[in-house]
């Protein structure tokens, strides 16, 4: 990459991260093996790459089978950013970050293109970079007294987000999220909506953690078991992670 299109991108990065800093640029930078920066990924700016996962396919087993991780990442997040790049060609949110795309978005169906492949780049970078084999077990520091305070304890905060993440009627996601007074909440969302999407989520905030629950996410290995992905999903999640991207809102 030249440098006058690196430091467009940056700026573009720049203008993009405002209230909700989210797959912030320290995060991208994780998902990329090369050691290219965030930047160069192109994560978070045009046009946009399909990120890296961060471990091999079969890191997840007996969790998530390596068949649907390769399926889900090189096919389905791979096609949302084809698709993503497409309808930007033909959108007045060109030239616009991903966070800012996701803010901007009003729920106008002409946006539907745009609103669906930009919240699957965003859903799925977020969802390979929260889930790990390794990782604390546990949230630690700020992260844990905001769990602690909502739900009163981790036990608690998971069984309202495998609550939420069984309710989603048909394909979505249920979420942890935090809200501009810096309080944690769970919420759920259709396709590949999420609270960054303030204007059209039920209640709007920055996602720290997120569970797909479409069905190419699990059915490979549980079929109509979706409560045994969920539970399965919980023992993935990387604290460490969701509690740097909670310090950095
Ligand atoms: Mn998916």
């Amino acid at each position: 990459m030249n440098r006058r299109k690196f430091s467009k991108q940056a700026s573009m990065i720049s203008l993009g991260i405002g209230l909700a800093p989210m797959i912030a640029c320290k995060s991208s930078k994780e998902l990329s093996k090369d050691g290219a920066s965030a930047i160069a990924t192109g994560v978070m700016a045009e046009p946009f790459v399909l990120p890296a996962l961060p471990y091999a396919y079969n890191a997840l087993l007996p969790a998530i089978d390596e068949m649907t991780m390769q399926i889900h990442h090189d096919k389905h997040h791979a096609g949302y950013v084809t698709n993503l790049n497409k309808a930007l060609e033909s959108s007045p949110l060109k030239g616009k970050s991903l966070t800012e795309i996701l803010m901007s978005l009003t729920g106008n169906a002409a946006e539907n293109a745009v609103r669906n492949n930009a919240g699957g780049h965003f859903n799925h970078t977020l969802y390979w970079e929260i889930m790990t084999p390794g990782g604390s077990k546990m949230p630690k520091g700020k992260l844990a007294e905001a769990i602690n305070k909502k739900f009163t304890s981790l036990d608690g905060f998971k069984t309202a987000f495998s609550d939420a993440a069984m309710k989603v009627f048909g394909s979505g996601w249920a979420w942890l999220a935090v809200d501009k007074n810096g309080e944690v909440f769970i919420s759920s969302t259709p396709n590949q909506d999420n609270p960054m999407m303030s204007k059209i989520a039920s209640q709007g905030g920055s996602p720290i953690l997120g569970i797909d629950v479409w069905e190419h996410a699990y059915y490979l290995k549980y079929q109509n078991l979706r409560k045994d992905y969920i539970t399965n999903f919980m023992g993935l999640v990387n604290w460490d992670i969701v509690g740097e991207k909670y310090a950095a809102i």
